[in-house]
């Protein structure tokens, strides 16, 4: 099936002065170097170039005559075109691609820094002949600005995956590995083709069965699927169980600080390595939801993050530690504990009490992957230690794959997010890449949203929300609309009404998805559990801490200094004074950090309750309309493709008239405030 290849369709090309542009180039391969990623880097262009060209080139390995790519790192490519002054323009992951002309022989150059520098000038290569560009005069030099570009998967071996909406997992089943190494290696190869360099191949909530994912039981799997993303340039990393030292190793305890852990962790790590000589090293989620950690023992973070970065400095391995550390239990009557304010509470005071191999993967939000939250003010707080950002590609909340919502514009809209913590210019994103306070490692992470369905995504749109993702961090420059588009072309090819319209539908659907949920950043009226369809009070009486507080007057959440929660103190000055007055506090997020009454009159001119009662209004129409726009392509597109995309239309619009309803009529009935345009309300 068509959509099982993504955006690496690598679809025939109809024009035939554009095959023969390409011709000119591409008639054979000249390789330069021997590794693995350059060997995969052949073998996408081969597969490439055929399926482009109709013809596969050929292989050289000394100089030739015929037009030709000549692939390989830059030592080894002996041409004045590639100067060290080029070379040194480049960073560990970085490339050049540039045409050239020499007597009479067209060349294209693809060369790396390093091998996997090669691989990456391979896939853009390819993505520029998915957009149908010429390429004569092309002098391109690429960076990855992010260094750690990783995807966390949430795949438990039992085959299912927590917040998976798209089948089953693709790397277990029946707690044993699946052994479809053939399509891990096709997901190795999405994700390399976007820059993905790192992942985690389980989920971070470890049970009984991944906890022996360290052991000898399943380290020779473990290895394998290295060897596959090795392939293409991606580490791999294990989430793993604190309390391993108990269960796997039979101590008494997992105190980081007892000789004996200390012991067992640099004893099990050295195991590790010894099956895989590259393994990245453990991502942590301790002391959350109930999974175990140092406090148990009256430890801190940063004592349990030490002992395991000790066991893995001497192999080069680094420990990801999880900052969502919040307490599951709270009392929910007690409005003077904030969820929000947690992960900056404990950690914060611990800025530089980490080793240097250790990083803080943080949520973008304070709360949890919410339609609408602000940025999280542990961002920017700890100039010591080394941070990622951890976004969700996976949609819990926002629409599981069901509902249209690409995600790239929220994202851009973090990474964009100064947080002034060494005044203008301290945007998350020059946090997160390292620059602001020369972090020895940092980067981003995220949650993947795929599965062993055919289209991988369970939405064939929700493709463009991995696309993006790996295509944001490599750039965060990139537009939101750029990316999508690339994204476009490659998957639907360039019938300009089909890129209009998908390309409308994608930018629009954040924002229609924002419309009919919870309004201005409340976020939580979702059903508890499962998290699909609306709950307005599903999580306002129970242990969560996310709480909307609405009653017969108003909503919303006080989290300011002066008569609040002092959330908004966790801030730098300029954000702390902009979201905790009412005069300059952005419409979006008025809920997150006001209770104000329903006839509250925001930026727009509107009041809460009748925004509340448009946007739910306005969200309906919204979705029958991407509905209505998408059944104009029914004729232009694969039927499979065609019959998936627009059975979940019809299903994000029964959800989103759930929605509009039950928002609706619970904020009528409780403010007694008719809709000004007096449209039904139950
Ligand atoms: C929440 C999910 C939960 C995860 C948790 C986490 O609901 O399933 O385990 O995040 O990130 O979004 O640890």
């Amino acid at each position: 099936e068509v959509s099982y290849h993504c955006w690496l369709q690598y679809t025939k090309i109809e024009d035939e002065a554009l095959v023969e542009h390409y011709q000119r180039y591409c008639q054979s391969l000249l390789v330069l170097g021997k590794s693995t990623i350059i060997e995969s880097a052949v073998s996408e262009l081969q597969k490439g170039l055929h399926s482009y060209l109709g013809s596969k080139p050929s292989i050289a390995t000394q100089e030739i005559n015929s037009a030709a790519i000549i692939l390989g790192t830059a030592d080894k490519v002996n041409n004045p075109i590639v100067n060290n002054e080029l070379i040194d323009k480049l960073n560990d992951d970085g490339y050049i691609i540039k045409s050239v002309n020499e007597n009479d022989r067209n060349i294209l150059y693809l060369v790396g820094k390093s091998d996997i520098g090669v691989l990456y000038a391979a896939f853009h290569l390819l993505r520029l002949m998915a957009s149908r560009k010429m390429v004569d005069n092309l002098s391109i030099i690429e960076n990855p600005r992010n260094q750690f570009r990783m995807i966390n998967q949430w795949d438990n071996m039992d085959g299912s995956i927590e917040r998976g909406y798209s089948g089953q997992s693709i790397f277990y089943t029946d707690n044993q590995f699946s052994g479809d190494w053939e399509r891990i290696k096709d997901y190795a190869r999405l994700l390399s083709s976007v820059g993905i360099n790192a992942i985690s191949i389980n989920n971070v909530n470890v049970f009984k069965v991944e906890t022996n994912l360290i052991t000898e039981q399943f380290l020779p799997d473990v290895a394998k699927t290295a060897d596959i993303f090795r392939a293409y340039g991606i580490k791999t990393f294990l989430s793993i169980n604190y309390a391993s030292p108990i269960e796997v190793g039979k101590l008494e305890t997992a105190d980081p600080l007892n000789p004996e852990v200390e012991k067992w962790w640099q004893q099990k790590t050295k195991e590790i390595y010894s099956y895989i000589p590259d393994f990245g090293g453990f991502v942590v989620k301790a002391d959350s939801e109930h999974r175990p950690g140092p406090f148990s023992y009256n430890r801190n973070h940063a004592d349990g993050a030490n002992v395991l970065a000790k066991a893995l400095q001497p192999f080069g391995g680094v420990v990801i530690w999880r900052c969502f550390v919040y307490n599951c239990l709270q009392d929910w009557r007690d409005r003077s504990i904030d969820r929000a304010k947690a992960a900056y509470d404990n950690f914060k005071p611990l800025d530089g009490k980490f080793l240097d191999n250790v990083i803080l993967q943080i949520k973008n939000g304070p709360m949890d992957f919410q339609v609408r939250e602000p940025v999280s003010p542990l961002f920017g707080a700890m100039s010591e230690t080394n941070q990622l950002i951890e976004f969700q590609v996976a949609q819990e909340y926002t629409g599981q794959q069901i509902d249209l919502c690409y995600l790239v514009p929220q994202w851009k809209e973090v990474l964009d997010f100064d947080t002034y913590a060494k005044g203008k210019q301290s945007e998350v994103k020059n946090i997160v890449d390292g620059s602001l306070f020369n972090f020895k490692y940092s980067g981003i992470a995220a949650v993947s949203n795929i599965g062993n369905d055919t289209n991988w995504t369970g939405n064939t749109l929700a493709q463009a929300n991995l696309y993006g993702y790996g295509r944001l961090i490599w750039n965060p420059e990139l537009s939101a609309e750029e990316i999508a588009e690339e994204w476009v072309e490659a998957t639907f090819g360039h019938k300009q009404h089909v890129k209009e319209i998908i390309l409308n539908m994608l930018m629009q659907s954040w924002p229609i998805y924002e419309n009919y949920t919870a309004p201005l950043g409340v976020g939580w009226m979702i059903n508890p559990g499962h998290h699909y369809g609306p709950n307005i009070d599903g999580y306002e009486y129970s242990v969560w801490g996310t709480y909307h507080f609405a009653d017969h007057d108003g909503i919303g959440v006080d989290r300011t200094i002066a008569t609040g929660t002092g959330y908004t103190g966790q801030y730098f000055r300029e954000n702390a004074d902009y979201y905790e007055s009412l005069e300059t506090c952005p419409d979006e997020l008025l809920l997150f950090f006001h209770h104000v009454p329903y006839t509250y009159r925001l930026h727009s001119g509107k009041t809460v309750i009748q925004h509340i009662y448009d946007t739910h209004f306005e969200g309906v129409e919204q979705v029958k309309q991407l509905r209505e726009m998408f059944t104009r392509l029914e004729k232009d597109l694969d039927k499979a493709i065609y019959a998936n995309v627009l059975d979940r239309l019809e299903r994000q619009l029964a959800n989103a008239k759930e929605w509009r309803d039950k928002i609706n009529t619970y904020f009528y009935r409780k403010s007694g405030i008719n809709d000004e345009k007096n449209r039904m309300i139950y």
